[in-house]
């Protein structure tokens, strides 16, 4: 049996070919999985389950029919898509995990993120993280009118765009330092996690003992799969149909 994980689809209505394939994979390959993860940013937006966007309800469609067809599908926030909520949940068929989340993957100790925690070097970022991540903050803005929080939500892409520009290449990734101490807290000898989208599996040392950290790839251009079983873990690019 095979475990899945994606991450960084940003999906958008922009990118319906980007959407099309994730549908294929959902009716198809995922079918056979033993079970789903996404690991954040599956949507490019989300301002709150209340969001009448057709392009969302087509997405949730397709994850509904791989949770009634009796793959578990477990779903992480991202930088993104935080907003989503135990309504999206519960029309999905998934289940909401925290980040980090440690399961026990074909008896590895393996933790999931989604990764931008562990980008510590951007203090800037992490300031913007705790304001929209504290839930009185999540409330009021869920509060305002569909309108007023897609404003918000465009300025906040737009200024994260400018940002992101102008920092330097390892501001950008993760902390090693971050990394290792998430994964001696939790106890783990693998990570699993996107958001930097900079696939590959890294090998290190981690407090003594061989530790791997592998980092999903995102779908922009592509689409992008982690395959994991007993034996193997591999990331493997789908192109576009
Ligand atoms: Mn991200």
């Amino acid at each position: 049996m095979t475990t899945l994980f994606i991450s960084d689809l940003h999906l958008h209505p922009s990118r319906p070919r980007i959407t099309e394939l994730l549908l294929d994979f959902l009716r198809k390959e995922a079918r056979t999985a033993e079970a789903l993860y996404i690991l954040g940013d599956f949507f490019d937006t989300w301002i709150g389950d209340d969001d009448p966007d057709p392009h969302h309800a087509h997405v949730l469609s397709g994850v509904r029919a791989l949770t009634d067809s009796g793959v578990p599908v477990f779903f992480m926030h991202g930088n993104r898509d935080f907003l989503i909520g135990e309504g999206f949940a519960r029309e999905a068929g998934c289940t909401l995990l925290p980040d980090p989340t440690p399961v026990n993957l074909y008896a590895t100790p393996t933790l999931l993120m989604h990764g931008d925690t562990l980008c510590t070097d951007d203090a800037e970022y992490q300031e913007f993280r705790s304001m929209v991540r504290d839930p009185a903050w999540q409330k009021s803005f869920l509060a305002k009118p569909l309108a007023e929080r897609g404003v918000f939500a465009a300025q906040a892409r737009a200024t994260s765009k400018t940002r992101t520009a102008s920092k330097p290449e390892y501001i950008m990734d993760v902390n090693q330092e971050a990394v290792e101490r998430v994964m001696v807290a939790h106890g783990v000898t693998r990570l699993i996690h996107g958001h930097t989208h900079r696939p590959a599996v890294h090998e290190f040392r981690c407090n003594g003992v061989e530790a791997t950290r592998i980092v999903l790839g995102d779908w922009y251009e592509q689409g992008s799969i982690l395959r994991v079983n007993g034996h193997t873990a591999l990331i493997e690019t789908l192109p576009p149909s």
